[in-house]
């Protein structure tokens, strides 16, 4: 057995979501992942999580990097912050997690994965929902082949939770439904189907409390032929709301995936339908509905930490997030020009 190798974790940015952060890297522990210490500008914040968590806290990343040995930075703080957090870790060669949105644009998205690449650091962004439980089940059933070929998809997500008060922030933004759930869907059509050859949005804002779009339609065509329908809206107004689950429909040449509100799936193939509940458990930290996304992030951090141990990348590594946040560029163009675009690169 070699010796186990063990990774001193940072975490920066201690808010709304980070505590998800916290719990799974404490949880972790065990696997050679140390919490080491904690950073949020927020002096009571950062106070709070580190009596909770028993690490040193400090108010400053760049201080914290200076007095304490870390291998691995975890950084939950708002886009806006994300381009000079990440150059201070890549600076000292310190491996870097960065939550999604990368950036609030491509130019700087782009400047982040350079400046680590020529630094040599490593990169990768926290975006979770491929590795929610009931996503790598989907993933499973369609690299078996069970289904065939997909040919076609639907992935929905569509809530009337009301998201702004965990993240008053999200009513502010000048890009909205696109840039922070759209995201997570096209990066899981982007797992499922592979990379798209052009798209085409339409978005719209039917929240008159908001400052910018609730609600985007995006059609895709994959590079493979076949053709998705990626859908969020905060603004639906319906019963039995499946926040913050993803509904899925896939087709394929030989069959059909449907993943339904509580993360039930029925497969049919060859004729026959198998029906499952395929999402994970609740944990000691995690409550309903927020559940399905705090498992994603225990699954997300010990798929960073593995793969840095290993000296690895990262399924969404700062490369991979570019082709995922290139369509979202591209489904703003759509919507602004009303024409097909093709994602960069
Ligand atoms: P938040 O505002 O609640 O927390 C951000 C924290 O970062 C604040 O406490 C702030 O004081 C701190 N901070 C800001 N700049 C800093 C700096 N330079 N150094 C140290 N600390 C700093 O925001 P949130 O709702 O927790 O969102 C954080 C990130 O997580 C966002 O990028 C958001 O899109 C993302 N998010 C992801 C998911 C998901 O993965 N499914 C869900 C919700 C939010
Ligand atoms: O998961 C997220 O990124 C959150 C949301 C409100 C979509 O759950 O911002």
């Amino acid at each position: 057995m070699g010796e186990r190798k063990e990774v001193a974790i940072g975490m920066v940015g201690c808010g709304f979501y980070a505590q998800n952060h916290l719990h799974a890297w404490s949880d972790l522990a065990p696997e050679g992942a140390l919490l080491t210490a904690v950073c949020d500008r927020d002096p009571e914040k950062a106070l709070a999580a580190g009596t909770r968590f028993g690490v040193p806290h400090f108010t400053d990343m760049a201080r914290m990097l200076d007095e304490v040995k870390i291998d691995l930075v975890d950084i939950a703080t708002r886009m806006d912050s994300h381009k000079e957090l990440a150059q201070i870790a890549a600076a000292r060669g310190v491996g870097a997690v960065v939550q999604k949105p990368l950036a609030p644009n491509w130019e700087d998205c782009v400047a982040i994965v350079e400046e680590a690449k020529r630094r040599g650091a490593w990169l990768a962004v926290h975006e979770n929902f491929r590795f929610a439980t009931a996503m790598r089940n989907v993933k499973k059933v369609l690299a078996q082949g069970t289904i065939g070929r997909p040919t076609w998809a639907r992935l929905s997500w569509r809530t009337g939770f009301d998201v702004y008060r965990g993240q008053p922030y999200l009513a502010e933004e000048q890009r909205l439904v696109v840039q922070d759930v759209g995201i997570h869907v096209l990066d899981l059509a982007r797992y499922f189907l592979g990379e798209v050859e052009h798209l085409t949005c339409e978005t719209q804002k039917r929240n008159p409390k908001i400052k910018a779009e609730d609600t985007a339609t995006i059609m895709m065509r994959h590079v493979s032929g076949a053709v998705s329908l990626v859908e969020a809206t905060y603004a639906a107004r319906r019963g039995d709301d499946p926040f913050p689950e993803t509904l899925i429909e896939i087709e394929g040449d030989g069959g059909s995936l449907i993943v339904s509100k509580g993360e039930k799936m029925k497969v049919t193939t060859q004729g026959l339908t198998f029906e499952d509940e395929i999402g994970g458990p609740l944990l000691a930290w995690t409550s309903r509905p927020w559940h399905v996304s705090q498992e994603a992030v225990l699954h997300t951090n010990r798929h960073m930490f593995e793969r840095f141990r290993d000296g690895l990348a990262a399924d969404t590594s700062g490369e991979d997030n570019l082709k995922t946040y290139a369509l979202v560029e591209a489904a703003y163009e759509s919507a602004r020009t009303r024409q097909a675009v093709k994602p960069r690169r």
